[in-house]
């Protein structure tokens, strides 16, 4: 009897835990807290939240009484809030909720708390979804949309709905991300209707006590589209008013609206180039509509066409004559290299070129180049490494972070967009190590400065220590070398893909296995690999110094000559801005040949290592949790090994010389993986 009941109690315990640790808790799993008293200078329903997080989550002194006040201080800025040794003070009931969170998570992770004031990088620091009506996510890995389902009579708003939507704001605003577009850039005009409008509004009333602002992607044509307007001309009065009637109705339903994300005139979206009007004029006529109500236009700058003119070089090209031309409540979204959301690219110039426009960064959390939800990579070091990049606009320390934060230049607006990776997958991002990235992209998107180390130690400690009572074992078998690997993973990415500046050499528009091959006939030249690698049997690398496309006119001194000269040029964009004879001699002192063979043989063998390094923490983590990232892992090596063995056979066609006899040899039959490609993207050859 009594074997009976303990194993019934081993078998509750056991599915308690294993249901606790799907990953569907994030970083936000509570431990057994210790009481507390909370009092409220002010109550709302924000404050309340503020109150309940720590009543639920309180570890620290128990029977503390911690003080929660409204107040203002000239110090404290937008979001911001100060901790005290008696609690947390803000300007507002939001950043006293911001404040909570910090606390709560410095206690979670062990760290001291020293009292100061933390103001946001960002006034807006908001998530991109590519979301479809129909349900589906593009660029999705982590299952189907959690704001739309596909059919019309699907939409009215359930319990489970309004439950989800919950769980994910305060996801959010635990880290401080206060926005988020609800769907896809390659906008459905249909958002713009009633039955959207009203499911908009159903989620904009749960996010609202959590400060998530709502915005919607907007389509050019939608006057048109949904208006019968004969003409989306923004300098035309009917489309002006249409737009105008439409923003107001939005605002009747949903009164803190963020306002407009706009995709125009990139990658076949109608925009106000259609009508020989400039991107100012068609953002300017937006800024109007929404400027009465608070709201704001971010309209992307992410335009490239199919045309002779090197692609790295045209968003620069169409957005810097209009420098100073658009209104204050417009922000420009540049993604953060010129070309697409690649394992590594330079920073796109526009940053650090416009001076009287609000630029805003766009980082792609979701992972569409860099493994999907498959591999392990932790992109924080890959942001870092952009925000820190020095742009000289104003001489030294004009980094991106300062170009955008508002430090280097007064701007009305300030806002980071990270492209979203969440889905209705258990864990919300497919991989549980992507949900570090959400996490890291809310983190940056606060605090510009902070390091990869500093965030990859608080994810881990919050999302897989199990008891406080953890300590020096953990932290040296567990947290060490786990986060050593999430630090190293973006890096071994760049070396088993697109090592030495390589770019967009993937295959097909599944942006996921190797393709360096890959040119369909009917296909658009800027769409395909050889393009962007320019392999022949001199060289491989995209020109683009002066005797070239001369992309690197657009960066500042010293950038521009450091860049352009071969031998000055950093190893990691060498063959961005060069092509390089393959038998050119590194700074190391091998030839190009040998050390991209190297590079893709290392990035290989770091996913190798990363599987080692993840079997040997077993003891330390949940059954579930390491049962995928274990067989995620595998998935990974195989892969690396395709893109190596890929990518050394595809250019050693051109190079002509022997991968060196020291590193392994492919696996891999170039014939084969050529065949499985074409096989699996016929549709395009047609
Ligand atoms: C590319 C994606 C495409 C997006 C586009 C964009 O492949 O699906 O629509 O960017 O950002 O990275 O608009």
């Amino acid at each position: 009897m009594i074997k009976i009941v303990s194993s019934c109690l081993i078998l509750f315990f056991l599915s308690v835990n294993l249901q606790a640790e799907n990953g569907h808790s994030l970083w936000l799993r509570s431990q057994s807290s210790s009481p507390v008293s909370v009092i409220c200078s002010k109550k709302s329903i924000v404050t309340e939240i503020a109150r309940q997080e720590l009543l639920n989550g309180w570890q620290g002194q128990p029977g503390a009484s911690i003080k929660l006040i409204v107040k203002q201080d000239k110090q404290v800025k937008g979001d911001g809030y100060k901790l005290t040794p008696e609690g947390v003070q803000a300007n507002t009931d939001l950043g006293v909720l911001y404040g909570v969170y910090d606390l709560l998570r410095h206690q979670q992770t062990g760290e001291t708390i020293n009292p100061g004031i933390f103001n946001p990088s960002y006034e807006r620091r908001v998530l991109n979804h590519w979301d479809n009506q129909d349900g589906t996510i593009e660029r999705g890995y982590a299952g189907r949309s959690i704001f739309w389902r596909n059919t019309k009579d699907s939409l009215n708003v359930t319990e489970a709905d309004k439950k989800l939507w919950r769980e994910y704001a305060r996801a959010n605003a635990s880290v401080g991300i206060n926005g988020a577009v609800l769907n896809n850039v390659n906008a459905n005009a249909d958002i713009l209707t009633d039955v959207y409008l009203k499911r908009v509004k159903a989620i904009a009333d749960e996010f609202r006590p959590y400060g998530v602002k709502v915005y919607l992607s907007a389509k050019f044509s939608a006057p048109s589209q949904v208006g019968g307007l004969k003409t989306c001309d923004p300098l035309d009065p009917t489309v002006i008013k249409w737009w105008q009637a439409k923003v107001k109705e939005i605002y009747a339903m949903i009164p803190d609206f963020g306002g407009f994300l706009v995709k125009a005139n990139s990658e076949g979206q109608p925009g106000p180039q259609d009508y020989k009007r400039t991107h100012a004029d068609g953002a300017n006529m937006m800024a109007d509509a929404l400027k009465p109500y608070g709201g704001i236009v971010m309209w992307r700058a992410f335009v490239y066409s199919a045309s002779d003119n090197d692609r790295a070089k045209q968003a620069y090209e169409e957005f810097l004559p209009l420098d100073g031309q658009f209104r204050d409540n417009v922000i420009i979204q540049v993604k953060n290299g010129p070309v697409d959301f690649q394992p590594r690219e330079p920073f796109s110039p526009l940053f650090g070129a416009m001076k009287k426009t609000s630029l805003m960064p766009e980082v792609q959390i979701t992972q569409e180049y860099l493994g999907h939800s498959i591999h392990l990579v932790f992109l924080s070091t890959m942001w870092e490494e952009f925000l820190k990049s020095e742009t000289y606009q104003e001489g030294e320390g004009s980094t991106v972070a300062r170009c955008t934060d508002g430090s280097l230049f007064p701007q009305k607006h300030t806002a980071i967009a990270g492209v979203a990776n969440v889905g209705l997958d258990v864990n919300w991002c497919g991989h549980q190590f992507a949900q570090s990235n959400w996490y890291a992209f809310g983190r940056l998107a606060w605090d510009n400065k902070l390091t990869s180390d500093q965030i990859a130690d608080e994810w881990l400690k919050l999302t897989f220590k199990r008891n406080v009572a953890e300590t020096t074992d953990w932290q040296d078998n567990f947290l060490k070398p786990v986060k050593q690997m999430m630090l190293d993973s973006r890096e071994a990415a760049v070396n088993y893909m697109m090592p030495l500046g390589l770019h967009h050499i993937m295959s097909a528009n599944e942006h996921y296995g190797p393709g360096p091959w890959w040119a369909p006939k009917r296909m658009r030249k800027d769409w395909t690999p050889p393009y962007y690698h320019q392999a022949d049997t001199v060289g491989v690398g995209f020109d683009r110094t002066h005797t070239g496309s001369d992309a690197v006119s657009q960066y500042h001194e010293p950038l521009h000559t450091l860049f352009d000269n071969i031998q000055t040029c950093p190893d990691e964009y060498l063959l961005w801005f060069h092509h390089v004879p393959w038998s050119f001699k590194m700074k190391n002192g091998c030839t190009l040949w040998n050390e991209l063979c190297y590079r893709y043989n290392k990035g290989l063998h770091q996913v190798r290592d990363f599987q080692k390094i993840w079997d040997k923490v077993q003891p330390y983590v949940d059954g579930e949790r390491f049962v995928q990232v274990q067989s995620k892992l595998r998935s990974q090596s195989r892969n690396a090994q395709l893109w190596k063995d890929g990518c050394l056979l595809y250019f050693q066609q051109f190079s002509k010389m022997p991968i060196p006899y020291e590193i392994e040899r492919p696996v891999n039959n170039l014939e084969y993986l050529i065949r499985n490609d074409t096989t699996r993207h016929q549709n395009y050859e047609q």
